[in-house]
């Protein structure tokens, strides 16, 4: 039987699986998003590196769940696999979201040591809902978008801004603005309806989504480093071959440093992008700086006021660095 299977093996018959699975993988974010090109580069690595016995079809800009659902879709099993903005379940515990502390972490240095004390921590606890991360991706550092140049934080009062988590939406109502959550894929509409005047997102988000139809001023105050996570089924995962499974976490590890490479790049390519369309680029001034230190300082006492075990002890070994 042995040299059965051999001979097989070696004239080809058995190197294509007799069933391939096939999985279905949501993200929030548009083709255009660098996150969504590498995970489409995650999904073909695997395909390759299985011969096409794992297959899996990326939906991308919340086509077949949105955002906000796409992480207990993967916890249901309605689907094996899915990307979604790690900080926008922080409701469930704040460690998810300690990534958007206005100024704790605002390079991708920093970042890199936040997500080696943040990733066990939130890997327990996602282990309790039956996910397993699999990699995690940061944006590149967030920016400011406002008609006209804003000389310190006062200028802020009143704005209707934009905010798509909990704590940017602190943030907003700290600096006296209007916090309104809106989408990355409904932002143009947001502003061309005036529903929002400014924004804080990355360059990526602020490219893709033609900033320059409806600001004028991108102020880099470097403010945070939010990412996006991968996180697949537990059970899904288990029921792979060994052989499945390691070329799935081999692809991981290659996902997360290649978007990492990604996002860095990005950050000066897309500033250009929006100088070439007429924006300008501003340095924040130091009036501006401080005033949104001292907020991202109470906002981090209010986090600390808050947090389960769990989430301190990621701000404890972070700052421990
Ligand atoms: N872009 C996403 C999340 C953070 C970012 O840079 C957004 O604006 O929704």
């Amino acid at each position: 039987m042995l040299r059965f299977a051999t001979i097989l093996a070696a004239a080809g018959v058995i190197s294509t699986p007799a069933i391939a699975e096939t999985w279905d993988m949501p993200t929030p974010y548009g083709d255009s998003t660098f996150h969504t090109v590498n995970i489409r580069q995650f999904a073909d690595d695997i395909k390759t590196a299985t011969n096409g016995e794992l297959d899996i079809t990326v939906h991308s800009a919340g086509s077949l769940f949105p955002g906000a659902e796409i992480k207990n879709a993967v916890r249901s099993r309605q689907v094996p696999i899915g990307e979604f903005f790690l900080s926008s379940i922080a409701n469930e515990d704040l460690a998810y979201g300690i990534d958007s502390q206005p100024f704790l972490a605002t390079s991708y240095d920093d970042a890199a040591t936040l997500w080696t004390a943040q990733k066990p921590v939130i890997t327990e606890l996602l282990a309790e809902q039956d996910l397993i991360p699999l990699f995690s991706v940061p944006w590149p550092a967030q920016g400011l978008y406002t008609n006209g140049e804003i000389a310190d934080v006062a200028a802020l009062s009143g704005l209707r801004m934009r905010a798509y988590n909990a704590a940017l939406e602190e943030f907003a109502t700290l600096a006296n603005a209007a916090p309104v959550q809106v989408e990355a894929a409904d932002i143009a509409q947001a502003f061309a309806t005036g529903q929002v005047q400014a924004m804080i997102t990355s360059p990526s988000t602020g490219a893709n989504s033609s900033a320059w139809d409806y600001v004028d001023t991108y102020t880099s105050i470097d403010a945070w480093l939010p990412k996006n996570i991968v996180v697949v089924n537990k059970r899904v995962f288990d029921a792979l071959s060994p052989e499945v499974q390691q070329a799935v976490m081999d692809a991981a590890i290659a996902a997360e440093a290649r978007g990492i490479d990604m996002s860095k790049s990005e950050t000066e390519t897309k500033i250009s992008e929006m100088a070439d369309n007429g924006m300008t680029i501003a340095a924040p001034s130091d009036a501006l700086v401080s005033g949104l230190e001292t907020i991202g300082t109470q906002m981090l006492d209010n986090w600390k006021a808050n947090a389960s075990a769990p989430a301190t002890e990621i701000l404890t070994a972070y700052q421990a660095r």
